[in-house]
């Protein structure tokens, strides 16, 4: 199509940016970003991931995007850590099925590190449930291996997928993000409100931190907060910004 042929030319061109949102512990503490990937393509407006992810992950192109992702990511936590305001900042990056699936993406995320020179601790690696389901044993050996870098793990999209927790509790995970599905209705649907909680009440159990997405509202988050729950990410703090807005962002929030 004439998207995929677009899409090949614009990885070799480079028109790729990435946005950060914020991730905040408390009211204002800024901890770290996620790295959200928008096409800046020459003609159209920036295009958002929901209008190319579907076709990277058909055409396989997404291992070629997902690597450019993980290089930038490490490129900024390395640009970041000689500023005493940026230095301590985690970059949340996301890691598709097709990813983490080849034999070599243990190897790609070292190069990546190494050859930025980016600290691993900064860097965090954001999984979804699905991609737990099947050959659960290579990506707990995966993980392991990238945890003993310093590498960081969390869940994403938590309680929307199919994984069992017999599978939770063998991976080496860190932190468990509840999906926005939930805290979007928290305040007004009971179910909504009892599968948050009991989110936080499972990483509790198994000594994991959590965090919220998709937090847009100060009883959102008060509500949260008093479940347990005190790390978030949503448009009540920020929408996901381009560096120059982040930093700016990140400046005032001290
Ligand atoms: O950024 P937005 O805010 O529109 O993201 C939409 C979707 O695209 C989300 O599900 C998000 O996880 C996904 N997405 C954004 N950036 C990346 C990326 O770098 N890699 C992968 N695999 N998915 C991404
Ligand atoms: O799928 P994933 O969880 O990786 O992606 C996060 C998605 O959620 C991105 O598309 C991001 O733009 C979006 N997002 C971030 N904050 C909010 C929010 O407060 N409300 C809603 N509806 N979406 C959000
Ligand atoms: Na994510
Ligand atoms: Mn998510």
């Amino acid at each position: 199509t004439a998207l995929e042929a677009d899409f090949r030319a614009a990885l070799e061109k480079n028109q790729f940016v990435l946005h950060y949102q914020p991730q905040i512990v408390g009211s204002t503490h800024l901890i770290g970003v996620e790295a959200l990937v928008r096409w800046a393509h020459p003609v159209r407006q920036l295009i958002a991931p929901t209008e190319f992810i579907p076709l990277a992950e058909e055409t396989g192109l997404i291992k070629t995007l997902g690597l450019w992702v993980l290089v930038s990511a490490c490129q900024q936590i390395k640009r970041w850590s000689t500023d005493p305001q940026f230095c301590k900042l985690t970059i949340a990056v996301n890691v598709s099925a097709q990813q983490l699936r080849a034999r070599n993406f243990v190897e790609q995320v070292k190069h990546a590190l190494l050859a930025t020179q980016a600290d691993p601790t900064r860097l965090k690696l954001e999984l979804t449930e699905s991609l737990l389901v099947d050959n659960v044993q290579d990506t707990i050996e995966k993980m392991h291996s990238l945890k003993a870098m310093g590498v960081s793990f969390s869940l994403d999209d938590f309680g929307t997928g199919y994984s069992s927790l017999s599978y939770l509790k063998r991976l080496p995970l860190d932190q468990l993000k509840i999906d926005k599905s939930f805290v979007c209705d928290v305040l007004s649907d009971p179910n909504d409100a009892a599968i948050a909680r009991t989110i936080i009440a499972l990483a509790d159990s198994l000594a994991l931190n959590v965090i919220a997405e998709g937090v847009e509202t100060e009883m959102q988050r008060d509500f949260l907060a008093h479940a347990g729950c005190h790390a978030y990410q949503g448009y009540y703090f920020s929408r996901p910004l381009p560096l120059a807005e982040f930093e700016e962002y990140a400046r005032l929030q001290v």
